[in-house]
């Protein structure tokens, strides 16, 4: 149900799944209330009368998909195929064949949810050492692990599986530090706590970076081999003082110093990242960049118990025609992004409500959605416009959302236990999850469905007409097995990946341009930006709000709720009963002063808009901090974010750390006043 794909067992009984076995987390376990819910779209709709009403009639799928791909090719010859969107949303698996699909068809516009998760922290591994990721994969300690670091992740909510393993180390003499600008509850059990305000862990990192440099503690030989611009940062980091960098995110310097020790002094340290809150911010890649740099400098890069960097996986052959991207016209965001236009192969989706209603650099006049959410945007209001601009809205999903409500075409999309794909782990586990009962109703596969398009466009061959197994068989070819023989080992294989060995870097050195560790960024500096990971605060998050000034807050969003993955779930009561409404969390100093008290109705606004929360009143948030989930349609947070305010460098949107107010709600206020 979410991309961890943790495997389970399935009882299937006269085409009925009517037992599921080996869930770990409340998601897992409402697998079946997904599966078999009442709300499930089970045939195609095209839109019925008036534009955009929410208003639609059953289709067939041919009339559906004749209908999309003329449209689709009248579009193209009109407008260009550049103005033509396919987007995947959470989801994963049909990725490759999505983007197939939009590289044959013509548009540069293959973009995904990856525009807000992960993909930054893609861009800051490249830039730094090379390589695809750093601190986001391989989760947990190793046995080797004497420090571990949670760096702006909350395993507890985002990782329950992989928590445990953590906890259990730990006991056995582990330590524990978790960075968090919330008192979690993991952050309670820690070793350490740091606490920094949302946004300035680039301070932070930099403090850290000046502590383990001046107190020489330091990998000598490494850093003088392997680090490109070590005079550089050395200089820039002389040039900052660790009393203003401690106020500046709010560390006092004595943790920080502590902090430095441990990562030095009781290695291996291993500093596991989130892939978002991390990079939710303006400043977002060059955070990443200090904080991994962190574990360069101080030995513990590459080396086992540390960061290990990941040698590659399953050698797979690109099914997604990447290289086709080059003779396109520029993607969406290329102009405004290049550093992530030179690295990561997607458009940015960040900036596509933008183009689609100012028409600049060129119109986007379609957009076919695999899963797709408006909500995911900050903004979404503005997003949502941008949708209802277009001359062609089609969306895939299991349920209705505030998506579908404007689409022409709804596609009813086959669950997981409907569909078959290949599931991969990084250490060569491979296996093949095939359905376990036909496709409820008439709802398809992705992947059928982006092949069915395919072949409506007159791209049949391309979609090996139609046969998934001779696509996925061409995808595995690299790789020394087959569909058949996955097909006859359902407990999966064991392929053979590059071994994860420690210092492999000896070899070849870093695949950077200079083939060290950049610390002196050389494509930053080719593109115009700053070459060492600087922090700046960031516009949206300057400074803290000041205790005490009233309702003006620093908001974060977005943070894991266990029983929901983003927008989904709400309409499964066993997760909803769990979690019944939306909470914002909110110091019991703070809601004194405003007079909130725990379940009090609260708005919270910015000049974007407003939305009403529950309050939850909590010393997990200091002073001055309010703390909203995401995906919640009535109660959408993204609303009232400014979906302009993105990293440079990667696009990001800072999805923590814009400021906003709070107050008792419009009746709660009344309600006050009416009993005075
Ligand atoms: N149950 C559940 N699990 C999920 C998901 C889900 O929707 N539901 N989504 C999955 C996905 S796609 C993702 S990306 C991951 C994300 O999961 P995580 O990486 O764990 O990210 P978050 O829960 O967003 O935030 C983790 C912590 O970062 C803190 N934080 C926020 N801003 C800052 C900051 O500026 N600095 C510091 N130091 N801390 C900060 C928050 O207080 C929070 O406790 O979760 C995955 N797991
Ligand atoms: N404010 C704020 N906004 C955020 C974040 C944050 O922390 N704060 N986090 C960002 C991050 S890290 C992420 S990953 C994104 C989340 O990205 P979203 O794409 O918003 O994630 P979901 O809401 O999980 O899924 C989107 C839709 O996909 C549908 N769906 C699920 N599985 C399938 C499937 O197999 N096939 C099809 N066709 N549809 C399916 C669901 O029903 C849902 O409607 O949100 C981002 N937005
Ligand atoms: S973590 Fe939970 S929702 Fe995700 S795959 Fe595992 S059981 Fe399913
Ligand atoms: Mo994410």
């Amino acid at each position: 149900m979410c991309s961890r794909n943790c495997p389970l067992e399935a009882d299937v009984k006269d085409g009925k799944v009517v037992r599921v076995r080996g869930a770990v987390c409340p998601r897992g376990q409402a697998n079946l209330d997904l599966l078999y819910h009442n709300d499930r779209i089970l045939t195609p709709l095209a839109r019925a009368g008036g534009r955009r009403n929410g208003k639609f009639m059953p289709v067939g799928w041919d009339e559906a998909l004749e209908g999309i791909s003329d449209r689709l090719k009248h579009i193209r010859a009109q407008y260009g195929p550049e103005s033509v969107v396919f987007f995947a949303g959470y989801i994963k698996e049909p990725r490759p064949w999505l983007k197939r699909l939009a590289m044959a068809f013509g548009t540069p516009n293959y973009m995904t949810e990856s525009s807000t998760c992960y993909a930054a922290s893609s861009v800051a591994a490249r830039l730094n050492f090379g390589c695809e990721k750093f601190g986001v994969h391989d989760v947990g300690p190793d046995p080797l692990t004497r420090t571990h670091v949670l760096w702006a992740t909350n395993p507890e909510h985002s990782l329950i599986p992989t928590v445990g393993a953590i906890y259990d180390r730990q006991r056995t003499g582990m330590k524990l530090v978790v960075v968090d600008c919330r008192k979690t509850h993991t952050a309670s059990r820690a070793d350490l706590h740091l606490q920094p305000h949302p946004g300035t862990d680039g301070a932070l990192a930099l403090a850290v970076l000046k502590v383990l440099f001046e107190g020489g503690m330091y990998d000598h030989e490494f850093t003088g081999r392997y680090i490109h611009g070590l005079g550089e940062i050395r200089a820039h980091l002389s040039g900052l003082s660790l009393a203003g960098l401690s106020t500046s995110c709010g560390v006092p310097e004595d943790l920080i110093i502590s902090f430095a020790g441990l990562v030095f002094g009781n290695s291996p340290t291993k500093i596991q990242t989130s892939v978002a809150s991390l990079l939710h911010h303006v400043n977002g890649v060059q955070t990443f960049r200090a904080v991994s740099l962190i574990s360069a400098v101080s030995g513990n890069l590459d080396v086992t118990g540390g960061n290990l960097l990941w040698p590659g996986g399953v050698r797979l052959k690109d099914v997604t025609m990447t290289e086709r991207l080059e003779s396109l016209p520029p993607r969406v965001g290329a102009d405004r992004f290049p550093v992530w236009a030179e690295i990561y192969p997607e458009a940015q989706a960040m900036a596509l409500p933008g183009q689609t209603i100012s028409g600049t650099p060129y119109p986007i006049k379609a957009f076919v959605g695999i899963g797709p959410n408006l909500m995911m945007w900050p903004d979404s209001t503005r997003m949502a416009r941008a949708l209802e601009s277009l001359d062609l809205v089609v969306v895939a999903d299991y349920f209705h959302t505030p998506t579908t409500a404007l689409a022409d075409y709804v596609l009813p999309a086959a669950t997981h236990f409907e569909r078959t794909a290949v599931v991969m782990r990084d250490d060569g586990h491979v296996r093949l999850r095939q359905a376990v009962i036909e496709p409820l109703g008439q709802s398809r596969p992705d992947w059928q469905i982006i092949f069915d398009l395919g072949h409506h466009l007159g791209l049949a061959e391309t979609f090996w007409n139609g046969s998934l197994k001779a696509g996925i068989d061409e995808w595995l070819s690299p790789s020394g097995t087959t569909y058949e023989e996955l097909a006859s080992h359902p407990e999966g294989l064991k392929l053979e990946v590059p071994p994860n060995s420690p210092r492999k870097y000896l070899r070849a050195g870093f695949a950077t341009p200079s083939g060290k560790v950049e610390a002196y960024s050389t494509i930053l500096a080719r593109h115009g930006f700053e070459p060492l990971p600087v922090w700046e605060p960031e516009p949206c998050a300057a400074t803290p709000a000041t205790p005490g000034s009233g309702t003006s807050v620093t908001l974060i969003s977005g943070t894991r709720q266990p029983s929901y993955t983003h927008s989904q779930g709400r309409n499964i009561a066993r997760l909803r009963s769990q979690q019944p409404d939306p909470l914002v969390s909110i110091n019991p100093d703070d809601a004194a002063e405003l007079e909130i008290q725990e379940d009090s109705r609260v708005e919270i606004a910015t000049e974007k808009g407003s939305v009403i929360m529950k309050a939850r009143v909590t010393r997990e948030v200091p002073r001055g901090l309010i703390s909203a989930p995401h995906g919640w349609a009535e109660s959408d947070i993204n609303r009232v974010l400014d979906g302009e305010v993105l990293d440079p460098i990667s696009g990001f949107p800072c999805f923590k750390g814009q400021r906003c107010t709070i107050r008792l709600a419009g009746n709660a206020q009344q309600a006050k006043q009416d009993s005075i």
